[in-house]
């Protein structure tokens, strides 16, 4: 009588066990809210794996650095705390010059030359990720960026004293050489570093002036095209290893259609957020001549300081981007 009974339950038990162990479920943390088109794109790219592995994989994104501060997550991901994760790809300059590469003024001028910097770069950005024990499945870029001040920038001496909020260490640097005091702040911690009186202007993107709601702070938006940095998108090695084929194959498909969605959306997302700063009172404008001889000026220092800095093998893959832009 026992055995009848407790054999179906065995059975039973056993069946939710394989099904378990076959169905993975994978967190994944931003540090970009929802309101960002990056954060959107990763939510699909969840979105398009579940449908296509009918839920054997499920990725849970947590945004807004919720789960995982911003310079944790690369090493939670290593870890294995946690499966997967998306970082603005510059913050990590100080593993290896490599990494801001995209945030280098006067090397890739818009979206099909940043792309063309992304191709040339992977190989290394991937190998250096690799030997971490993870996998880069994406990279998506930011709107080129430009200068958010209170008042029209039409003087390079304002930079001078002036306190300017950073993304990454890159963009200190081009501040300092302005003559201005740099400030590195989360996006997240934008509005209070306004509101608090620590910084006057800052350098971001079009997109993140919209979703951070720029005006509530500033006036004037100088469109001077720096450079276009991206988040990357990365997995635990191990993590992946753990699919079956089927699985890692749908895992890479959607990867490729988030990347090109990405691009797609960034380009979209910069002409949007043009118009909703405009609407919202901001002077949206190019620099004038003497502002971009000194960002030239400045970048020119950025780049050779960067030079110094960068291994052959970042060398090279530079070099190899130019070699081809010249074909
Ligand atoms: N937005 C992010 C990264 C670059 C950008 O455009 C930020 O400002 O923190």
């Amino acid at each position: 009588m026992r055995t009848s009974i407790a054999t179906p339950l065995l059975l039973a038990t056993a069946c939710s066990l394989a099904a378990t162990a076959q169905a993975a479920e994978w967190t994944m943390a931003t540090p970009y809210g929802d309101a960002s088109f990056h954060t959107q794109n990763t939510k699909q790219f969840a979105e398009d794996v579940a449908e296509a592995t009918d839920g054997d994989l499920t990725i849970n994104v947590q945004s807004g650095g919720a789960l995982v501060s911003h310079d944790e997550i690369k090493p939670s991901v290593r870890r294995g705390t946690i499966a997967a994760g998306e970082i603005f790809l510059s913050v990590l300059s100080n593993e290896d010059p490599i990494f801001e590469v995209d945030t280098l003024p006067g090397v890739a001028g818009g979206y099909d030359e940043a792309y063309a910097l992304w191709e040339a770069t992977k190989p290394v950005i991937s190998e250096r990720f690799a030997a971490e024990g993870l996998m880069p499945l994406y990279a998506v870029p930011w709107p080129a960026q430009g200068i958010y001040t209170a008042e029209a920038l039409t003087d390079p001496a304002q930079f001078e004293g002036l306190r300017v909020r950073a993304p990454n260490i890159n963009t200190q640097r081009f501040i300092e050489n302005l003559g201005g005091s740099p400030t590195e702040t989360e996006e997240s911690d934008i509005p209070t570093a306004f509101s608090t009186g620590r910084v006057d202007a800052m350098i971001t993107s079009s997109s993140t002036g919209n979703s951070m709601a720029a005006w509530d702070y500033v006036s004037h938006y100088t469109d001077a095209n720096l450079w276009l940095p991206k988040n990357i998108v990365f997995i635990n090695q191990r993590s992946f290893d753990q699919l079956d084929e089927d699985t890692q194959e749908a895992l890479m498909n959607a990867a490729e259609r988030a990347e090109e969605r990405g691009w797609e959306m960034s380009r979209e997302d910069n002409q949007e957020s043009l118009a909703v700063l405009e609407e919202n009172g901001i002077t949206v404008s190019e620099p004038n001549e003497e502002v971009s001889q000194a960002l030239q000026e400045a970048g020119e220092e950025l780049f050779a300081d960067w030079q110094s800095r960068a291994n052959d093998q970042a060398q090279e893959a530079l070099q190899s981007y130019r070699d081809q832009l010249d074909d």
